[in-house]
């Protein structure tokens, strides 16, 4: 990995990180009555300290690149509300009910750490302020464009996107009884809308942000799913490559599940060919911005490479 896209990513981590505690301070903003002391501390566990912050930092980079005049506090509240909604889903994939995990960057998950309905509430307060986030003026001074914004990660957050995938997934664990076992299209299928989703609307929200043209939002768009898979197929070999002090959560967990991964079906030679691929195509879709879109081709590159 370049030095120069790690530092760039950490630059982007610590703003945010700031972006997102004051965004979780105690003070009740307009409109709301109270902040719960316990629920807010449980939101803070979830989106403070860790988190390689991948999504928010693509919506911010692509937004940039299309208006270099933007800064990254400018973007901040659709960033924000990305990774909100990002840990939300951390947070109730967790749960003893879901993946049953205790660890996660590299601390006790939030149940552990509080308990199991604070758990669930604080994954839906950050559900609900990544929303409101998009919805306030500070988002965009265009209406229609934070409206264009909430469509983008409502529809890829919801039952036709993660939420949708997450449920094909426990299903193909065998959870509801008996099903048919997946073939390659149902995990390429359910690992589009876990895990891709996310990603595509954080690269279509920065295009929109950026004042992109319609044919520049389908680049972005293809330029996202391709990084989702990518970082699924990633995410697969980790888990049998990596170790669980280097991920911060826990590994090997996809085959003491039975999940039937892309890894397990084709191998890990034809996983790594198809992430090369994956790259460059990836790096294509830049070519118009030529060297001022190097940060992005090196995103695509460490989506791919990741160890962590
Ligand atoms: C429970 C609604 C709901 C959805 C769950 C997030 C998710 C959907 C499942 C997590 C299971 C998993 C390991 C998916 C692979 C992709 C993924 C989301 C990994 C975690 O994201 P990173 O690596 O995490 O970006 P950090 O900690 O860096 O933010």
């Amino acid at each position: 990995m370049t030095v120069a896209f790690e530092t760039a990513l950490s630059d982007f981590a610590s703003k945010l990180e700031a972006g997102l505690a004051v965004r979780l301070e105690p003070a009740p903003w307009p409109g709301e009555l109270a902040r719960p002391a316990r629920l807010l501390a449980a939101m803070r566990h979830a989106v403070l300290a860790g988190g390689k912050r991948l999504r928010p930092f693509l919506l911010s980079e692509i937004a940039r690149l299309l208006n270099p005049d933007l800064t990254v506090e400018a973007l901040m509240p659709a960033a924000a509300a990305v990774e909100c909604l990002h840990c939300y889903s951390l947070v109730h994939d967790d749960l003893p009910a879901m993946d049953d995990d205790t660890l996660r960057r590299g601390r006790p998950t939030v149940h552990v750490a509080y308990d199991e309905a604070t758990a669930i509430l604080a994954g839906d307060a950050l559900l609900t302020l990544a929303f409101d986030l998009l919805a306030d003026s500070a988002c965009h001074a265009n209406p229609a464009v934070r409206a264009a914004l909430v469509l983008d990660l409502a529809r890829a957050g919801g039952l036709g996107g993660m939420v949708g995938g997450q449920m094909l997934d426990l299903a193909a664990e065998g959870r509801f009884g008996e099903g048919a076992t997946p073939d390659e299209a149902d995990i390429r299928k359910l690992q589009a809308m876990k895990t891709g989703a996310l990603i595509r609307a954080a690269t279509v929200m920065g295009a929109r942000l950026g004042g992109a043209t319609e044919d520049e939002v389908r680049r972005f768009a293809r330029f996202g799913e391709i990084l989702g898979l990518a970082f699924q197929l990633a995410d697969d070999l980790l888990d049998v490559t990596a170790t669980q002090s280097e991920m911060g959560k826990a590994v090997a967990k996809d085959a003491a599940h039975g999940k039937g991964t892309l890894v397990a079906r084709l191998g890990i030679d034809a996983v790594r060919a198809e992430l090369e691929r994956l790259v460059a195509e990836a790096t294509d879709l830049l070519t118009p911005w030529g060297a001022r879109s190097e940060t992005l081709a090196a995103a695509a590159r460490f989506v791919a490479e990741r160890r962590r």
